[in-house]
């Protein structure tokens, strides 16, 4: 199978395209190199130090015989460049991650609402645009999130993407029909992956794209089996307060000597996969496309959940770290319960890796071994949801933190 993966030198984008190129898939990456120009303008780095894309790529090769493509092409503006570049490979199919993925970078400032926005709604429409314009019936698959389906306390648990609704007729009966699960977006990046849901929608409906749509849950890890095999295949690890996720926040506060930075009573409850069991459903997802007319396929790509006070006390436990109780800078309920369903990727074979299994020693022994890349001033969360938040947060300076 020939890949195309649009954003293959982030996060997720990385680990997946080696472990896709180790399946001897052939992988071509297109990407701006955006996340790498995002760390020069917020002054931060990734806690492992990565290497230049060309140097990964040289490096894989040197390890395995296997070739990566690489363009350097922005998906959201160049159109032209991204049709020639898809036309010239023909892929079976195209892995979309080229996005502005954080939600606190997409909160900070009026600026970052306007990228978030124009960058990833402008990513997708092009990229289905392209695919109806070369009649290239590659299957797309997207990385989409969790929190497409909010953290309201409805008391049920949440389907896969679409939710059946009885309506009431005019003459008084009823006809069941199956809806996308109502979007109920709690950012600005998280509102731009509810658009992606309608586009998806329109281009399956319309132009017989095969899509899917996998939402996904908070990523926690930072090596795979393929980053593991050298050193300079590394994939990044965020710490600071705008790109790092929760969990691998927690772990590394707790591998220097900072306390967990909670927000709010921690009552949060989140869906939440290990990044190699993210690459794993990306391979699923890819070997079992839907059919052509088929409505997007949407599969929730997460494995446990967890309630954020019960991860910061199981990291303390294990490690002796305390917690600092910050006012939260996001608008979010206090406390959610969150039961979610995914028993379709179960079906295709994931075995979850949990929490459980040893993986926590070994995030807290890397982010020992770069600590000093650290810059402790950047680990609080600034960007505020709201004005009056922000004053909050200003106001409390910080000064929960011992
Ligand atoms: N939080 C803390 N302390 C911290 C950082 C975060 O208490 O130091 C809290 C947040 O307030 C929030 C929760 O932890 O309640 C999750 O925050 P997060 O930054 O780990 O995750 P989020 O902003 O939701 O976004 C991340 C990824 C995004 C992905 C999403 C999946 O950046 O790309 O789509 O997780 S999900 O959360 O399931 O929507």
């Amino acid at each position: 199978m020939r890949i195309a993966v649009l954003g293959g030198d982030g996060f997720i984008g990385w680990p997946a395209t080696l472990h896709l190129s180790n399946l001897g898939f052939e992988v071509f990456i297109a990407d701006n190199l955006s996340r790498r120009w995002i760390d020069t303008e917020l002054g931060v780095q990734s806690l492992t130090p990565m290497d230049s894309i060309q140097e990964r790529r040289r490096v894989w090769r040197e390890v395995t015989g296997h070739d990566i493509g690489f363009e350097r092409i922005d998906v959201a503006s160049d159109y032209s460049g991204l049709k020639s570049w898809l036309d010239e490979l023909r892929p079976d199919a195209v892995l979309h991650l080229a996005k502005q993925r954080a939600a606190p970078y997409s909160m900070k400032s009026d600026q970052h609402k306007n990228y978030t926005v124009s960058n990833n709604v402008n990513a997708t429409h092009q990229v289905l645009n392209a695919l109806v314009e070369l009649s290239l019936d590659a299957h797309l698959v997207h990385i989409g999130t969790m929190g497409v389906y909010g953290y309201a306390n409805v008391g049920a648990t949440i389907p896969e993407g679409y939710l059946p609704v009885d309506i009431r007729l005019d003459d008084g009966s009823s006809s069941t029909l199956d809806i996308l699960y109502p979007a109920n977006p709690g950012s600005i990046y998280h509102m731009t992956k509810c658009l992606d849901q309608l586009m998806f929608q329109f281009y399956a409906k319309n132009d017989g794209l095969r899509v899917t749509d996998l939402h996904q849950g908070i990523v926690w890890g930072t090596h795979t089996d393929q980053t593991r095999r050298h050193v300079q295949l590394i994939n990044r690890f965020d710490y600071d307060g705008d790109y790092g996720t929760v969990l691998n926040r927690f772990l590394i506060q707790a591998a220097i000597g900072h306390p967990l930075t909670v927000h709010g009573t921690g009552g949060q409850t989140r869906a939440f996969i290990h990044i190699q069991d993210c690459v794993r459903c990306i391979e699923l997802a890819l070997k079992n496309p839907p059919e052509r007319g088929a409505r997007t396929q949407i599969f929730n790509q997460m494995t446990e959940t967890y309630r954020l006070r019960d991860l910061a006390h199981m990291i303390c436990d294990l490690t002796g770290a305390e917690v600092a109780w910050l006012p939260n800078p996001r608008n979010e309920p206090e406390e959610n319960e969150l039961v979610v369903r995914n028993d379709q990727l179960l079906d295709l074979g994931l075995q979850p890796t949990t929490l459980k299994e040893g993986l926590l020693e070994e995030l807290v022994d890397v982010a020992k071994k770069y600590a000093h890349r650290i810059d402790r001033s950047r680990i609080l969360s600034t960007a505020a949801w709201s004005k009056e938040r922000a004053e909050r947060l200003a106001g409390s300076n910080g000064n929960a933190i011992g």
